[in-house]
């Protein structure tokens, strides 16, 4: 199983073009990414919100879902997504409110159908991805070894939330342990969530979230290569998104 596993997105389709194309993809006429190799991309999910692009990322993971030529788990940000496609209330913040605006500036007939696109990737999407026989596990935040292959709103708050404690930072960020630092299992667990400036590698743990949409790069890890490839961000650089090690 030779795969490209994608860091959050956030809507900068650009640098997932770049990507891909640094990768070895070849965008074909439908405007989908193809490795003459037959390597697959894979998405550890947030393909929405705040950036430029939002509904064509998620477009775009979609069509590779569907072909069999990509793998999603979703993340937070998707879950909410989901969510205001479903109708119900969610507020529109923390970056919904440009995905939400690209959305409204489309008529009736495209937004049903990117409604029904991202409804249909989300509710077929696995919370976390058990892949090459156990030795590869995707999940948004990571997922802490005794969960691997569980069920439950425990192990559904984690894979999309982190280690949350249900604690606040005083600037209103939630409080997170830190679960790779105690992960001893064998699967490599590829995740991202968190913005770092590198990638974090520890304990068999890869945070592939480099923080595309805060202007630092996007990032994919080639797999079973453990390759690092990354590709800079357009986006202006916010400094204090970025986890402090
Ligand atoms: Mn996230």
């Amino acid at each position: 199983m030779e795969l490209d596993i994608i860091g959050d997105i956030h809507g900068c389709f650009q640098e997932f073009q770049e990507l891909t194309k640094k990768l070895g993809y070849v965008w074909d006429t439908e405007g989908i990414p193809i490795h003459v190799n037959g390597r697959k991309l894979a998405f550890v999910g947030d393909l929405t919100d705040r950036g430029p692009n939002s509904l064509q990322v998620a477009e775009t993971v979609s069509v590779l879902v569907n072909k069999g030529l990509g793998y999603y788990v979703p993340g937070n940000h998707c879950n909410k997504l989901y969510r205001f496609f479903l109708g119900n209330k969610v507020q529109h913040t923390h970056g919904l409110e440009t995905t939400v605006a690209e959305y409204e500036a489309l008529d009736q007939i495209e937004k049903k159908l990117i409604r029904e696109k991202f409804i249909q990737l989300y509710e077929n999407a696995p919370l976390h991805l058990i892949l090459d026989y156990g030795k590869l596990v995707i999940a948004h935040a990571g997922i802490r070894e005794d969960l691997i292959g569980k069920h439950s709103n425990k192990v559904k708050t984690f894979v999309l939330y982190g280690d949350i404690t249900g604690e606040k930072h005083p600037d209103g960020s939630p409080v997170r342990r830190d679960w790779a630092k105690e992960y001893k299992g064998d699967a490599v667990i590829v995740y991202g969530h968190t913005p770092v400036k590198e990638v974090r590698t520890i304990n068999n743990t890869y945070n592939i979230d480099t923080g595309a949409v805060f202007g630092n790069k996007l990032t994919a890890l080639k797999y079973p290569e453990m390759e690092i490839v990354s590709v800079p961000s357009m986006m202006p650089f916010i400094e204090e998104k970025f986890r402090k090690i």
